[in-house]
């Protein structure tokens, strides 16, 4: 861990010298005369005479800056409400790029998580939940192609959590997921997930489901060995029309049945679950992940290199080009149909709307953040032109 006396030090100050930095004046007499010295050995030409500090520690600034603000409050510009925002829970604050050790330039993210509900009776590893609606909540970027979910993925290694949410509802993630969702105001006390039970995905295999919009009446838990800890909530629906990694590890669980047997997966479980056609690619046709599949030649679900170049082929033509071929808003694009459906699917209660950092975030505490829902003073985005500061040209946001 380097601290900021570290790098002080580093900076060729003496320890005695560190200490008056504690007064944040300080900073401002001790450093522009520095940072002059090295742009004019660096032969940059500037007109020093038009120099300036900004802050409250020049009254002309300040005032400049006040008199914005005023401006922007009174033709309400300026407003306070709940933002998300990346958050050190350890801190209790938001982390901005400046506090962080990792992950500078990281925003939010925002997935649906697609509410999968458990079939009742509950399966042995879930009883003592008896009574609740539970939830095995995938995280999806693409929640347009739900009318083709055959099964859900899980990672037989990964460690799941069943946590109360608001709604008196039960879900079922990883614990970082559940943390997140947590500072999201999912749960009844802001920032805390209860645990009602620790599940390894191995014990949730083969446990039967209802999910939102697809053609099968009841679908499947499935292993999947390439789920990612650290991304979404670690359950992952599966659209094998679609996405190629869905194709080519339905296609392992089809094919080899000491997989199956090693999970208790039967075949029932399995066998009857074809890839549905939902979206039609000009030019790739209506089972895009299939044919990108045959194109590359994937072999298995670990076959990185070949998957790579199939998603690529399918996503970004999927988007722009993809027409539905199913559900009410059928014969629209794929860009226009996904908020439709989204915004369906939230209003129904069939899902809800989740955020995480795009990538890991960690502050110089060694603090790992979230994405949490924060009271905030914040500039409507209309207004940020007025806010770009002439004399700096900096955005102050
Ligand atoms: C349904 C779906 C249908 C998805 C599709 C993709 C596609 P990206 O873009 O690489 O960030 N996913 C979610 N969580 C995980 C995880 N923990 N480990 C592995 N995969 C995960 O990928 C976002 C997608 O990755 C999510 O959207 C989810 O699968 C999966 F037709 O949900 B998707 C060409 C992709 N098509």
């Amino acid at each position: 861990m380097t601290y900021q006396w570290d790098i002080m030090r580093s900076l060729g100050i003496n320890d005695h010298d560190i200490r008056k930095f504690t007064d944040p004046q300080h900073w401002l007499e001790y450093f522009p005369p520095l940072a002059k010295e090295d742009l004019k050995s660096l032969g940059v030409r500037v007109d020093w005479r038009r120099s300036f500090i900004t802050t409250d520690a020049n009254p002309y600034y300040d005032s400049f800056v006040r008199w914005q603000f005023t401006k922007l409050k009174e033709r309400k510009k300026i407003k306070f409400g709940k933002r998300h925002t990346i958050f050190s829970p350890l801190e209790g604050q938001p982390s901005m790029d400046h506090d962080r050790a990792t992950g500078e330039g990281v925003g939010p993210q925002e997935y649906t998580l697609i509410k999968m509900k458990v079939v009742e009776p509950l399966p042995k590893s879930l009883s003592s939940l008896a009574g609740h609606l539970v939830f095995l909540v995938a995280a999806t970027l693409r929640p347009e192609t739900m009318y083709g979910q055959t099964n859900c993925w899980l990672h037989p290694d990964i460690n799941y959590i069943a946590f109360p949410v608001k709604t008196g509802e039960v879900f079922i993630s990883t614990t970082r997921a559940a943390l997140n969702m947590a500072y999201q105001d999912f749960t009844s006390e802001y920032g805390k997930t209860q645990v009602l039970l620790h599940l390894k995905g191995e014990e949730l295999m083969g446990v039967a489901l209802k999910a939102p919009l697809t053609s099968y009446d009841v679908i499947y838990t499935l292993p999947m060995l390439t789920i990612k800890e650290d991304k979404g909530t670690g359950v992952v629906t599966s659209v094998p029309s679609d996405a190629p990694d869905d194709y080519a590890a339905l296609r392992d669980v089809q094919k080899k049945k000491a997989l199956r047997d090693k999970f208790g997966i039967t075949n029932e479980m399995v066998l009857p679950y074809k890839p549905v056609p939902i979206i039609d690619i000009p030019g790739i046709g209506n089972l895009s992940a299939v044919t990108a599949c045959d194109q590359f030649k994937v072999s298995s679900q670990n076959d990185k290199s070949q998957l790579e170049k199939a998603k690529e082929m399918t996503y970004l033509k999927g988007f722009y080009e993809g027409v539905l071929l199913v559900g009410p808003h059928s014969g629209k694009k794929v860009q226009e149909a996904k908020k439709l459906i989204q915004g369906d699917m939230v209003a129904s209660g069939e899902a809800v709307l989740y955020q995480e950092p795009e990538r890991s975030v960690t502050t110089r505490s060694g603090d790992q953040c979230v994405v949490a829902l924060t009271n905030q003073w914040w500039v409507g985005p209309s207004s940020l032109r007025a806010l770009t500061c002439y004399p700096c040209q900096h955005l102050h946001t």
